[in-house]
């Protein structure tokens, strides 16, 4: 394969532009009319676009560099034959360099004709936005309406200062050089620029067979800031022509490209969550105006691996965003003694192997959680979806969270208030087991009241674990016991203690409800003969 060179092309004599922006890396695989770098003068910004296929093997500028007519911009290893045409035809032109404008019509009464000047010898070229309406008053230079063909868009600017009588077009009609735009009620009846310039000049040679690669073909020799800005907004071609397609209105884009240039990457970093949003099917809220996050390029701090999540992982970080920005989320601590507990349990080990149970604390937690449920039925309910009710539960079902290789999953554990404590144990044991096979039905999943996510075999002193919105408004993190000395009122004693967390939807559960949830919790994890009362 031969490596050949990309050249900047013919940009109407201008030298010493800057480079403003490089569109692409070494590896990537360039197609014909891909953009390839920006430049900038002072007064108008140019895409280069690609005139040969091929794969990036080399780039010989950098952002700032100062480039003119046939500076080399990168090379391609092309690919067989497809290099395109020699450089002679021209992809960009300085909005500097004026292409001149076919000639205006001047009427005897001072209205003029505003026509579509030269443009390259491109016919039916849409028009893509109107910039004026009847009645505008405009200075020469200001833009009329913008072009766009499927390589680059195209500013008609006012010829003339004056008053826009009427307008002729609309956006996606089609138009081509000497269609009439509208009419002009010139200022004072004068033409300001001169009309009889033949439709082509030197500065800006006849592209190929597509319009000019430029921002705004001058019709006169017209200040051109203009050129890099529709409205306030200021971005290349390609950029508008994505923003359009996704019906995102530019003005609302912060740029990061140079001098706050929008970019393709600002407008999917601005999609991006709104369609998240929207595919989550949030319906108690919204995350909208949350600004998005940077992309960023990690391999240029090191070496990197993108792996991709696997189904489960991206649910939950989608879950987990979801309740991030719904829920308005407290976390309230504290330890249970659960010396006596422990005491119990162990116990019970003999029996619970004769008859195949392993009796971990998590039964008993549950035990507790389910009866405090009870007692505080507080905990017990989902926010309604019309944000003003709340809907109460008269069933006990506890999702328990499970570790699993491919992510977390949490099976839930049905009328948990009315079940013993092997039959707990054998049930999250199933469960357990099946969310590890990835074996576990989606009815096995649903229908939790309130979630108890225990890391307490892994360690850690609290966490402040997310709300499983909407379904719930109420979590139990649980860490790891150990034991502390604990004041008796006479002196400390060794205590074996189980620290709590316990998330609450401060929308749906008030302090002292959470308040009054967790003491009742503790108290009856301290001593289980409670739960006979
Ligand atoms: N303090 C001290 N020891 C504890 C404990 C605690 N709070 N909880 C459990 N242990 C002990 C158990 O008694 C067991 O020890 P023995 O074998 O000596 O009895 C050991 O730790 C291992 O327990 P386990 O993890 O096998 O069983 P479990 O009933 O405690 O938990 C399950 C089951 C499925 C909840 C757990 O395996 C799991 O997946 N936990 C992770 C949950 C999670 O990821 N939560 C985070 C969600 S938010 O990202």
């Amino acid at each position: 394969m031969a490596i050949q060179t990309i050249k900047v092309p013919d940009i109407g004599g201008a030298e010493g532009v800057e480079v403003i922006e490089i569109s692409v890396k070494v590896g990537d695989v360039l197609a014909e009319g891909d953009s390839i770098v920006v430049l900038e003068t002072d007064k108008a910004s140019m895409e280069i676009p690609a005139d040969k296929a091929g794969k990036i093997v080399a780039i010989k500028v950098n952002v700032g560099d100062k480039v003119s007519q046939d500076s080399i911009l990168l090379e391609v290893e092309a690919e067989g034959e497809a290099a395109a045409a020699p450089q002679a035809a021209p992809v960009a032109a300085p909005a500097a360099a004026p292409v001149a404008a076919a000639p205006a019509q001047v009427a005897a009464s001072a209205e003029i004709n505003m026509v579509v000047p030269d443009i390259g010898g491109a016919e039916g070229v849409e028009i893509i936005e109107i910039a004026v309406k009847a009645g505008d008053e405009v200075a020469a230079g200001d833009s009329l309406v913008v072009l766009e063909t499927d390589k680059a868009s195209m500013e008609i600017p006012a010829e003339a200062a004056g008053k826009i009588v009427s307008l002729a077009v609309k956006v996606g009609d089609k138009v081509s050089q000497g269609t009439v735009i509208g009419v002009l009620a010139t200022l004072g009846g004068a033409v300001a620029a001169p009309v009889a310039a033949p439709a082509k000049t030197e500065a800006a040679p006849a592209p190929k067979a597509e319009a000019p690669k430029v921002e705004a073909p001058k019709a006169a020799p017209a200040p051109a800031a203009e050129v890099e800005q529709t409205g306030d907004v200021y971005a290349g071609p390609a950029v508008r022509k994505l923003a359009r397609q996704l019906g995102v209105d530019m003005g609302k884009v912060s740029g990061t490209g140079p001098r706050g240039r929008l970019q393709k990457d600002d407008i999917r970093a601005y999609v991006k969550p709104i369609v998240q949003a929207a595919q989550s099917g949030a319906s108690l809220g919204g995350g909208s105006g949350i600004p998005a996050l940077p992309v960023i390029d990690y391999s240029k701090f090191g070496e990197i691996e993108i792996v991709k999540m696997s189904k489960i992982k991206k649910l939950t970080a989608e879950a987990m965003t979801r309740s991030w920005l719904n829920v308005p989320r407290i976390t309230q601590f504290d330890d249970a003694d659960i010396t006596d507990l422990e005491a119990f349990r162990n116990s019970m080990k003999a029996e619970a192997e004769k008859r195949g149970s392993k009796l971990t604390p998590l039964p008993f937690i549950v035990k507790a959680v389910a009866a405090a449920l009870v007692a505080e039925p507080s905990f017990n309910v989902s926010m309604h979806q019309d944000g003003e009710s709340i809907v109460h539960k008269k069933f006990v079902h506890i999702g328990i969270a499970v570790d699993t290789p491919n992510g977390l999953l949490v099976p839930v554990v049905r009328n948990a208030d009315k079940k013993g404590l092997f039959e707990l144990a054998d049930e999250i044991n199933m469960l357990a087991k099946k969310a590890r096979d990835g074996k576990l039905t989606p009815a096995e999943m649903q229908g939790g009241c309130f979630t108890i996510s225990s890391l307490g075999a892994m360690g850690g002193n609290g966490f402040t674990p997310m709300v499983s919105a909407p379904t719930e408004v109420g979590i139990l993190g649980v860490s790891r016991a150990q034991m502390k000395p604990v004041w008796n009122g006479k002196e400390f004693i060794p205590r074996n203690m189980l620290p709590l967390s316990l998330s609450y939807d401060h929308r749906a559960v008030n302090g002292s409800d959470a308040g009054r949830f967790m003491t009742y919790l503790v108290s009856v994890i301290g001593d289980l003969r409670r739960l006979l009362l």
